[in-house]
């Protein structure tokens, strides 16, 4: 019997004496779904450089093979969210690009318009005061739209760089209307089925105002557009000292939480791996998730079922694989704490008013370390269970390196 065994069998006595149910934990776990981004498989860098690495992928096949690489370790990353025209397949043969992408046991997930990179949009896309430039983002994005069953895409995920640096600059109610406008009308082109995802950002690349810069802002727009409409949140998209899992808490129970952005930063939108600085916080969003999955609200449990969870990260020092493989396993490290609440016995300390019990109960949780467990339930996927070392002993990075070598261009499916 190998270590972790020992250690796994010890764990799921203690657990088990607790009143945990650890098929219950592990059959969540196994049915976890991280979505991992193209663009993080790509050369990145800061506005002030861009360290190439070596092997990094430069056409979106590359970027397929490397997130299907993610999931043979992990298991749980079978989607690979897209940015076009950054992964616009030559001919726009996007069948092609799914059929490719599902050859390697992997599909794509969400569908993300890029309307922030083309030199027209200097002053914004939808909120720009130009009509022409207004008309060029909306066609794009229906054109994602028009994409999207193609690629067995479910979500129109949108994020906008709109606002101003200056006061004075534009009419902040008259970009509010041209957002209103447009959305409605992609609202209205969404492929059945599908659901838009609305991104929130408090700041950058605007600084003096942003046009859909909190949560509180795209829930009222998510409701004015109606029920396929959500709020995705990117972690990293707050100001220092946001409570996350309180708007997470506020989303679920009203039905309207879509997805998220994971990623960890430890000032503006650094893009740090997901639950490098702040593995609690994580842990309580996963505890949110789960207390609305295993409640009694009926609207909560449905939004936390249906929870689109994807990484929005791009490396700039750290590699490429390595760091996306180890922020799908922190994803499943804070979700398999989050599982071991014992929801019971906290709701009574809380009822009972027993603040610091409460504390200790959720912290006790947080502080089980969990690695046997995910050993076994990897093993029991069929995966490596320890995926770290599997992905270094693999031989991908050595292959990649030599096969594709150091370049910064990147481009679409060819
Ligand atoms: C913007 O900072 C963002 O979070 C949006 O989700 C973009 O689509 C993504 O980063 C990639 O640039
Ligand atoms: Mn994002």
């Amino acid at each position: 019997m190998s270590s972790h065994n020992t250690e796994y069998e010890i764990l799921v006595e203690r657990l088990t004496a607790q009143g945990i149910d650890i098929e219950a934990v592990k059959a969540a776990l196994k049915t976890q779904h991280i979505e991992t981004p193209s663009w993080g498989y790509a050369n990145s860098g800061t506005r002030f450089k861009a360290f190439a690495w070596p092997g990094a992928a430069t056409t979106t096949q590359e970027k397929l093979d490397d997130a299907a690489m993610v999931h043979r370790m992990t298991g749980i990353a079978p989607t690979v969210a897209v940015h076009i025209p950054w992964d616009r397949p030559k001919d726009d043969d996007y069948d092609a690009m799914r059929q490719y992408a599902e050859e390697r046991g992997i599909g794509i997930g969400a569908t993300n318009p890029n309307v922030f990179q083309d030199d027209s949009y200097r002053l914004g896309s939808l909120g720009n005061p130009d009509p022409s430039v207004q008309a060029m983002a909306l066609e794009h994005i229906l054109e994602c739209c028009e994409i999207m069953p193609k690629l067995r895409s479910n979500a129109l995920s949108l994020w906008f760089a709109d606002g101003t640096n200056y006061a004075g600059q534009d009419s902040l109610r008259g970009r509010k209307h041209r957002f209103e406008r447009h959305l409605r009308t992609v609202y209205h082109h969404l492929p059945p089925g599908s659901r838009m995802l609305l991104e929130y950002k408090f700041f950058e690349p605007a600084f003096y105002s942003t046009d859909l810069p909190d949560w509180g802002t795209v829930y009222a727009w998510v409701l004015k557009l109606g029920p396929q409409a959500q709020v995705l949140t990117d972690l990293g998209h707050h100001a220092q000292g946001v409570n996350i899992e309180q708007i997470v808490a506020f989303l679920l129970d009203e039905g309207r939480l879509g997805g998220f952005h994971f990623n960890n930063r430890k000032y503006a939108d650094d893009d740090l791996m997901v639950g490098s600085v702040n593995p609690y916080e994580l842990f309580l969003i996963y505890n949110e998730i789960v207390d609305a999955a295993q409640g009694e609200d009926e609207l909560a449990r449905a939004t936390a079922d249906n929870i689109a969870y994807m990484i929005d990260q791009c490396h700039n020092i750290e590699g490429k694989m390595a760091p996306m493989i180890q922020s799908v396993l922190n994803c499943q490290e804070a979700y398999a704490k989050a599982l071991l609440v014992p929801r019971q016995e906290l709701a009574a300390a809380q009822e009972e008013g027993q603040v610091l019990r409460a504390h200790n109960i959720l912290t006790n949780a947080f502080r089980t370390d969990v690695r046997p467990l995910l050993a076994q339930v990897r093993e029991e996927l069929g995966v490596p269970a320890d995926p770290m070392s599997a992905y270094w002993a693999s031989g991908y990075e050595e292959k990649i390196r030599s096969e594709r070598g150091l370049a910064d261009a990147s481009g679409g499916f060819q």
